[in-house]
């Protein structure tokens, strides 16, 4: 039997007093959860919440501590703490998703969120002494990605902005799908007067050369403003009333088209932009970033290199050490960081290794948990519904491993060769042979529930790596 001496017993007590206070005190985390368009943020929120309100009858959490430990008491959901923000519609979407023909939920547009209150035994016995049970309050914030690409405009001007855009329209397929508002441009003389209709039929067709950019044929991400993608609350507004003009800073002209555009950069920068940063992006404790790089690798490489560079820009929403803009702007909070690949599913088992490094070296992160100016950030790739299963099947004297599943717009099962995926950045090269065929799938039919929940991979993994230490 260990005899302890009088100051390890006084060391165990403060430390444990030390967690106690420091659990006590810090009982919210408001995780956020981003990315793209369709990267799959209202399915995993929806997934997570639902493993956690059923994980007390079983459940497929194996690799959540609290879970593992048997700690973990019960979750419910609660009212929000901001009454003034959209609720994330757990209740619509999880019907939809396991109900008797399960469908994908309809798509979301702008920010919401939603509150878990989860209850949990402390890990440690003396703690337990003294709180039995605590409770986690668990803030999920669902917010699009594209509003993260506007972060640089906080350090831009509006000719400087303009420049950029206009640099970019240069280079196909950008330019392809820019004719028509650059003809527009052409002739329009940024130093008349201006005129509403006129402004706004500009910025319709910026608008529109957006979206195209946006479609999955070109596929775009890297797209400033962003808002006018996603407006959210903000739709037919007059702050989304402007676009990039051939201009330079010294002739703007008091009533000029230059300096009207000029104006409403201005506002949505610091209206919009600013704001959004100060109401929400400066209160978030955990970050998830879900991406999609199966479907960058379909679209060809100019649209892959597009996502690198949106990726680029995201990360560095959150390089945020004492130079960093955002540091002097708002000084946030975030300390963990994880970038998912969403749809794991999508290729073979054998796969999702290879995936998980791409995705790595995609934002840049040689290692696992690098500390980036103080947060943690981590890679992975996950599911958080698994559609498919993994078959291997014997093909020209090869074992080759295939997916099947139901595809999207299909009714019956398949069985597909996605394709490997490289484990390094591909090269130009690597699409001429019609190399990648990821396909988009259903939800499982009759879904395979285990005590109430779909199958995913990973979900468990992501958990532990965002809340563990919360519940602990
Ligand atoms: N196979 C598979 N597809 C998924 C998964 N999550 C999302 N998807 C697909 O991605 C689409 C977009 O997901 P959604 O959560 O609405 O994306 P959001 O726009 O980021 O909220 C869905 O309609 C599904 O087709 C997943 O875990 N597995
Ligand atoms: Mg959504």
């Amino acid at each position: 039997m260990a005899i302890w001496s009088l100051d390890s017993i006084f060391d165990e007590a403060r430390r444990t007093v030390d967690n106690w206070v420091h659990l006590a005190m810090d009982r919210t985390v408001r995780l956020a959860v981003t990315g793209l368009n369709q990267s799959g943020k209202t399915v995993f929120i929806t997934t997570l919440i639902h493993q956690l309100l059923n994980a007390s009858r079983g459940g497929r959490l194996p690799f959540f501590r609290v879970i593992a430990e048997g700690r973990f008491r019960g979750a419910k959901i609660i009212q929000q703490p901001n009454l003034d923000v959209s609720t994330f519609r757990y209740d619509q979407f999880i019907r939809s998703l396991t109900g008797p023909d399960p469908s994908w939920p309809q798509a979301t547009d702008g920010l919401s969120e939603i509150r878990l209150a989860i209850r949990f035994q402390p890990a440690h016995f003396l703690q337990r002494q003294v709180q039995p049970l605590v409770t986690l309050y668990l803030d999920i914030i669902d917010y699009p990605g594209e509003w993260l690409l506007d972060l640089p405009l906080l350090d831009l001007s509006f000719e400087a902005w303009s420049a950029q855009v206009l640099k970019l329209c240069e280079f196909e397929p950008r330019a392809g799908l820019a004719r028509d508002w650059l003809d527009y441009l052409h002739r329009l003389d940024p130093n008349r007067t201006a005129e509403e209709e006129i402004i706004r039929t500009a910025s319709a067709l910026y608008t529109q050369f957006l979206l195209a950019c946006k479609e999955p044929r070109a596929g775009l991400n890297y797209l400033q403003p962003g808002r006018f993608l996603i407006p959210g609350e903000l739709r037919d507004t007059p702050l989304l009333a402007f676009c990039p003009l051939p201009v330079s800073g010294e002739s703007r002209y008091p009533g000029s088209y230059h300096e009207a555009m000029n104006q409403r950069f201005n506002s949505y920068r610091d209206r919009v932009v600013r704001a959004f940063y100060h109401t929400h992006f400066s209160r978030f404790d955990r970050q998830i970033v879900l991406v999609d790089p199966l479907k960058g690798l379909n679209a060809g490489f100019g649209a892959f290199s597009d996502m690198e560079k949106t990726l680029h820009s995201i990360l560095g929403s959150f390089n945020y050490g004492p130079s960093g803009i955002l540091y002097r702007l708002l000084k946030p909070r975030i300390d963990k960081l994880l970038f998912a690949a969403s749809k794991v599913d999508h290729v073979a088992a054998n796969q999702h290794h290879n995936l998980e490094r791409m995705l790595e070296r995609l934002v840049a992160m040689p290692t696992n948990d690098a500390l980036f100016q103080g947060v943690a950030v981590k890679t992975m790739a996950l599911s958080s519904v698994r559609c498919t299963e993994t078959v291997v099947r014997e093909h020209d004297g090869r074992r080759l491993s295939f997916v099947k599943g139901i595809p999207k717009d299909q009714d019956e099962e398949v069985l597909l060769y996605p394709g490997e995926i490289p484990e390094t950045l591909p090269d130009p090269a690597d699409w001429s042979r019609d190399r990648f065929n990821f396909m988009e799938f259903r939800p499982p039919r009759g879904i395979e529930l285990k005590d109430g929940v779909p199958p995913h991979i990973h979900l468990d993994q992501a958990l532990e790596y965002l809340l563990g230490d919360k519940l602990h």
